[in-house]
């Protein structure tokens, strides 16, 4: 069997400050590495392509558009996505894309379910979006008949083909679960490993609870039914 390449895609979006240890990190479990730039007004674009990495650019629209760049620019047969503000553990990639490798998944996501994560818990608006995203769970595990822990983590590893096959069409970080449910839909086999998230390094989250509840509803409603 033909070894399957890895490619490493980090969506970044003015990331300049926490960008050179992610791209430093991965690259030992890379064979290729995609920085996906969301027209990064600071320094990011310049450290990544001084790292070694390709550098493309998304059109603008959001981290999901980002994701979607990634997944057709990739030369790799396995994709590992990992955010670029510190969020993720790159030591973590073997966990996810060991499965893969071995045919036993086609799609592995970190679970902060049962790895935990710094963001979810200690303020109201961190309560709601744990509580949205539970909800959101609890409907795809009943609808699929399955047990699954987390939905929503960016940190994960998919086929290219597969990623390729699912079309995806959301522009912000609603992609993720977007994701979930067209490998459901598929028959595509979904696997977890536990991972921790730690809260971003530097700067601010570009998810706004209040403008993004609504379109995290209305996918996750068009894309389940
Ligand atoms: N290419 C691209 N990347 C983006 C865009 N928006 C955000 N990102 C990156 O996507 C990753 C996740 O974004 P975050 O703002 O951390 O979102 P999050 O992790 O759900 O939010 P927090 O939990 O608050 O960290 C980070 O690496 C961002 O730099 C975008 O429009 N385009
Ligand atoms: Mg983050």
């Amino acid at each position: 069997m033909k070894t399957m390449k890895t490619t490493v895609v980090i969506p970044a979006k003015n990331e300049e400050r926490s960008i050179s240890k992610i791209i430093t990190k991965c690259r030992k479990y890379a064979d290729e590495l995609l920085v996906v730039d969301g027209y990064s007004t600071d320094g990011t674009v310049r450290v990544a392509r001084k790292l070694g990495a390709r550098v493309v650019q998304d059109h603008g629209l959001g981290k999901g558009d980002g994701l979607r760049v990634g997944i057709r620019e990739a030369k790799g047969d396995i994709l590992v996505f990992i955010d670029a503000d510190g969020s993720h553990d790159p030591n973590d990639i073997p966990k996810l894309i060991t499965p893969i490798k071995q045919n036993k998944a086609d799609m592995v996501v970190g679970s902060r379910g049962m790895g935990g994560s710094d963001e979810l818990h200690g303020d109201v608006e961190k309560l709601l979006r744990m509580i949205g995203s539970d909800i959101i769970l609890i409907g795809i595990n009943k609808k699929f008949k399955v047990n699954l822990t987390d939905s929503q983590n960016g940190y994960r590893a998919i086929r290219t083909d597969a990623a390729r096959a699912l079309n995806l069409k959301e522009n912000i970080t609603t992609i993720e679960q977007e994701m979930t449910i067209k490998c459901l839909k598929k028959g595509f086999r979904i696997s977890e490993v536990p991972t921790h998230e730690y809260a971003r390094e530097h700067g601010a989250s570009v998810i706004k609870l209040r403008k993004v509840w609504f379109r995290y509803v209305w996918s996750f409603l068009i894309n389940l039914l």
